[in-house]
């Protein structure tokens, strides 16, 4: 039941995330992000606070099994990462900078969404160090395609 009701939060997530950005304008210049963590997850509280800091509005749902969420967001096992997001009717799992995010709003490339797999050292939210190097991956709404290269951070 509980697994049910994550996976149906997760798809209007992303569903109504991608109606706010149509309407943001109209609303507020803050884009609308829902992020699906862990209770006892601090670094996940820590990326979800420096989004708030960087312009974007933040809406947190504590989850205790992620799975469920990460299999209907389309993560790639090994894309994933501790939280969950949506923004814009993209996914972003894990440690995903703001500026990527930006990036990826405007263009809006035919993607499932980004990626910063496991949780690199100095990454927003893991340090937030800006000598931190590490890989932004997108993936496809075809699971099984092989992630791309997004953007590459500090390299
Ligand atoms: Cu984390």
């Amino acid at each position: 039941m509980m697994k049910a009701i994550q996976i149906i939060m997760f798809a209007s997530a992303l569903f109504t995330s991608a109606v706010a950005i149509a309407g943001q304008a109209a609303e507020t210049d803050r884009t609308p992000v829902t992020v699906f963590m862990t209770p006892w997850c601090g670094c996940c509280h820590a990326w979800t606070e420096i989004m708030r800091e960087e312009g974007f509005e933040p809406t947190v749902h504590d989850v205790e099994d992620l799975d469920p969420v990460k299999s209907q967001a389309g993560v790639p096992g090994n894309m994933q990462s501790c939280h969950t997001a949506a923004a814009g009717g993209y996914v972003l799992e894990g440690h995903v900078p703001p500026a990527a995010v930006r990036k990826l709003l405007s263009e809006r490339p035919a993607v499932r969404g980004l990626s910063v797999p496991g949780m690199p050292a100095g990454s927003p939210g893991m340090g937030n160090d800006s000598d931190a190097h590490y890989t932004v991956y997108s993936f496809s709404h075809d699971r099984e395609a092989t992630p791309q290269v997004y953007l590459e951070i500090g390299k």
